[in-house]
């Protein structure tokens, strides 16, 4: 486990930086961890794989590394919380935030897994905010060859726009949904090295391809709202204070796990998936299976 005050090496974005966000929609190549601290990292999340390779509570370690890892992985809640992610965050989002998803991308060397060009605000129950941003930090050398991800510079801009499930067992997205009709020549790669992150709106067009290189490639994207986010929303959804105050209450406020896998952060996983299902699977003409562990359905 790093130590806390090796964590962030960097801080708020410049006046540049944020400017390129709000024109691009994203930004990438930003410093977070150190070459010594991304390598404890990586170990520690290919430790969680060795010891619980048979899985936790019926479920593979894969459902909670790709959902919601922060609520029974005490890891992935204290990652939520780096000074450097959080100090960025804020530049765009302001000084209250809130973590309410913790997930990792993981592509296998030679892994043929994709990302369809989507929006993440699409089925999320969030709206067409502005007040969602994902940092997505690189635990592994996520370049080109290993399947980094690509952005279309100001699609942010659109509103939500139709995306079709395709439930293909290649793609990592819940439904494998997808926007048609993209010019691959608009696209920009956005490469990064161990320890950098990116940080992306929920309306910016993003896709991954495969994984080609000889190494696994390994992010971590912690998706960020404001308490505003839910204000005015039918339902509430659940999120993590990570900084600042939750005075609108819009969001049921959790507070990390108590341990690795304990019984009562299993029960509130279920929970939330439960109750996310609901949001997430809307429309859909098959089973979700991320929001779908046969425990959280009754
Ligand atoms: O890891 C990827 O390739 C895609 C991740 C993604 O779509 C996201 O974090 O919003």
């Amino acid at each position: 486990m790093p130590k806390d005050n090796a964590m962030s090496t960097s801080g708020n974005l410049t006046d540049a930086q944020l400017k390129q966000y709000e024109t691009d929609g994203y930004i990438s190549g930003l410093n977070v961890f150190d070459s010594q601290v991304v390598s404890e990292l990586r170990q520690a999340i290919e430790t969680l794989e060795s010891t619980y390779s048979e899985g936790a509570d019926g479920s593979s370690l894969a459902q909670y590394f790709r959902v919601n890892g922060h609520v029974v992985i005490p890891l992935l809640a204290k990652l939520a919380s780096t000074p450097a992610i959080l100090d960025a965050v804020q530049s765009i989002l302001g000084e209250n935030l809130l973590a309410w998803a913790v997930e990792l991308f993981i592509k296998e060397p030679g892994s043929e897994k994709t990302v369809s060009w989507h929006q993440d605000i699409t089925y999320w129950g969030m709206g067409e905010t502005n007040d969602e941003v994902t940092a997505w930090v690189a635990l592994s050398d996520v370049s080109v060859d290993a399947g980094c991800m690509r952005f279309i510079p100001g699609s942010h801009a659109n509103g939500i726009v139709g995306h079709t499930d395709t439930f293909d067992e290649s793609n990592l997205l819940s439904r494998g949904q997808e926007i048609g009709g993209i010019d691959e020549a608009d696209a920009r790669h956005g490469p990064l090295r161990p320890g950098e992150m990116s940080l992306h709106h929920g309306r910016c067009f993003h896709a991954s391809g495969p994984n080609r290189s000889s190494d696994r490639r390994i992010g971590l994207a912690i998706r960020y709202v404001t308490p505003d986010v839910r204000a005015g929303l039918p339902g509430r959804d659940y999120a993590m204070l990570v900084r600042g105050a939750d005075e609108v209450q819009g969001w049921i406020n959790i507070a990390g796990p108590q341990g690795l896998f304990t019984a009562p952060d299993l029960v509130l996983y279920h929970r939330i998936l439960r109750d996310q299902a609901a949001v997430l699977s809307e429309g859909a003409n098959q089973t979700v299976k991320l929001y779908d562990t046969g425990k959280n359905n009754s």
